[in-house]
């Protein structure tokens, strides 16, 4: 997959996609990396890339000259449109790992990072299909929303994870909050690993996870129950606890 990334920041990727998971990927090249400055393709005199709004008010909008010259750069380039142009905004989409499973299907996405109070309005009109949101709060920039955006993409894609640590395993994946996780020593502290891991029995133990996904789910988020597919044996646990709950007297 290619990213094209268009900031006026384009040092702060330098880190976070330079280490780890991502530092592979790129090596690897299932992933490309590319970013792009915007104020690169200012054509006025101090390289300015905002003004301020028509029809007044506080703050600095994004002016629409150096975007769509940059997006008549990548169609040179690409010899086309490019098929998804993502803007991070927090009125977009609300971003979620089945959106990032989805992308992670595409070969190219570019990612258009706004700043100061806003981007015009054309840009949007014009250029992107996809307006995205990674939470109900406001940042200075679209920079750190987008590595989230590409964090999550990335490692949906076939390879990224190495094969012990798949993807399919997740929270999320499968619309449940994942099980706990124990490591050695067996005992540190005083706290325990569950006596069940340290069996060797692996059908109890893929149910006992599958329990604690479920009884986490129910607990923390139990809206995400409504959306899940849940087999037989989840509604048993499921049932077998309401009926637990309802013997108790709860007046
Ligand atoms: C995205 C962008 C938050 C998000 C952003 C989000 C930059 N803040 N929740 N800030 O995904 C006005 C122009 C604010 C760019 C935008």
């Amino acid at each position: 997959m290619k990213i094209d990334i268009l900031t006026l920041f384009p040092e702060m990727f330098e880190g976070p996609f330079s280490h780890s998971i991502l530092k592979r990927a790129r090596e690897k090249k299932l992933l490309q990396i590319n970013t792009i400055n915007i104020r690169d393709f200012s054509r006025n005199k101090h390289h300015t890339v905002d003004d301020t709004p028509y029809g007044g008010g506080a703050g600095m909008v994004m002016g629409p000259e150096p975007l769509f010259e940059c997006f008549d750069h990548l169609e040179k380039i690409y010899g086309g449109k490019p098929e998804r142009v993502i803007m991070m905004c927090p009125q977009g989409e609300p971003f979620s790992q089945a959106y990032a499973r989805e992308l992670a299907r595409e070969e190219h996405l570019v990612i258009v990072c706004g700043h100061y109070e806003g981007i015009d309005e054309r840009v949007r009109e014009a250029l992107v299909t996809d307006e995205i949101s990674i939470g109900d709060y406001v940042l200075t920039g679209g920079e750190l929303p987008a590595m989230v955006v590409v964090d999550a993409v990335a490692r949906m894609i076939p390879g990224v994870l190495g094969e012990a640590a798949s993807a399919e395993e997740d929270s999320f994946y499968h619309g449940l909050l994942e099980y706990p996780h124990y490591t050695k020593p067996r005992s540190y502290r005083g706290y325990e690993v569950p006596e069940i891991l340290l069996s060797g029995h692996h059908e109890n133990i893929r149910k006992w996870r599958r329990r604690q996904s479920l009884l986490r789910t129910l607990e923390r988020r139990p809206e995400l129950l409504q959306e899940v597919e849940l087999t037989k044996e989840d509604k048993k646990v499921l049932s077998e606890l309401l009926n637990l709950l309802q013997s108790l007297d709860l007046t």
